[in-house]
């Protein structure tokens, strides 16, 4: 690890990256899901699997090595050779009960309630969602629900704002903590208040309100390291093996104007179990 005045100015100039909640993106990349401190998964991909990068969010909490995964992570951000998604947890709710805030007072000692700071400012600034070719949308948890309980359009969350720290608005919230359901239209989720289960209708009047064809993301713990569901109109990827995720067998997905999951090790397609019931 380099020293807390590279880290803090990394931290800044992926603050300068951001231009909107929602990105635009066009090319070929390769997908990641939640690392959660997985040093060594993260090396992997980075050494067999080409760049740009799509990380779909949660570096930190749970694995012992956040902080190492997080810099790397923004650093191809910076360097313009990956896109950066936010997680539900990078926030400081979570990092506080998570692991990421103790592990930092670890590394770097007293400065750490500091350097914390810096890191709350630029979870706050990473996009919440990417469209890439025009087809593709990721985003870490889900499909945000507006009061009248329709699909928010990614308009809606383009123009979202406030605090986006917590975040409170709950279109940012949602867009980070909801997972898809094999159920019709929705359901409170088992993950607590302001979270919701999306069911099929909601995923397809989301893909016809937009004009896409694949919702991309992480955010749900599967063994097999994937998922489809919704009739593949939505695919969960997974790429984590330590800690509580020791047993996964990790995924990365090409996206392109479609959305391929491989398994990381043997590099074949994966064969991802359908609409399971993830909660
Ligand atoms: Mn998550």
């Amino acid at each position: 690890m380099a020293s807390v005045e590279a880290l803090v100015d990394l931290l800044a100039k992926a603050r300068e990256k951001t231009r909107s909640l929602v990105v635009e993106a066009e090319g070929r990349f390769t997908a990641v899901g939640d690392i959660h401190g997985d040093y060594r998964t993260l090396g992997q991909i980075l050494e067999e699997w080409e760049s740009p990068y799509l990380f779909l969010g949660d570096y930190v909490d749970r694995g012992d090595m956040g902080l190492e995964v997080v810099a790397e992570v923004l650093k191809l951000y910076v360097e313009g050779k990956a896109v950066v998604l936010r997680g539900n947890h990078e926030s400081p709710v979570m990092n506080i009960e998570g692991g990421f805030l103790d592990e930092l007072c670890e590394k770097i000692g007293s400065r750490c309630g500091a350097v914390y700071k810096e890191f709350e400012k630029t979870f706050a600034s990473l996009p919440v969602a990417a469209v890439v070719n025009g087809k593709i949308v990721a985003l870490h948890g889900g499909i945000p629900l507006k009061e009248d309980m329709t699909p928010a359009s990614l308009e809606d969350l383009r123009r979202a704002g406030g605090d986006l720290v917590t975040p409170a608005d709950p279109l940012v919230f949602q867009a980070l903590w909801n997972d898809p359901c094999p159920c019709d239209t929705y359901a409170p989720s088992p993950r607590g208040p302001g979270a919701w289960l999306f069911g099929r209708k909601i995923t397809k009047e989301f893909h016809a309100a937009n004009d896409t064809a694949v919702l991309l993301r992480g955010h749900t713990y599967v063994p097999a390291g994937c998922a489809v569901h919704h009739g593949g109109a939505v695919v969960t990827v997974f790429t984590s093996a330590v800690g509580p995720y020791r047993k996964t067998k990790p995924k990365v997905a090409a996206v392109r104007q479609n959305v391929e999951v491989y398994d990381l090790s043997t590099k074949e397609p994966a064969r991802c179990p359908e609409d399971p019931d993830l909660l």
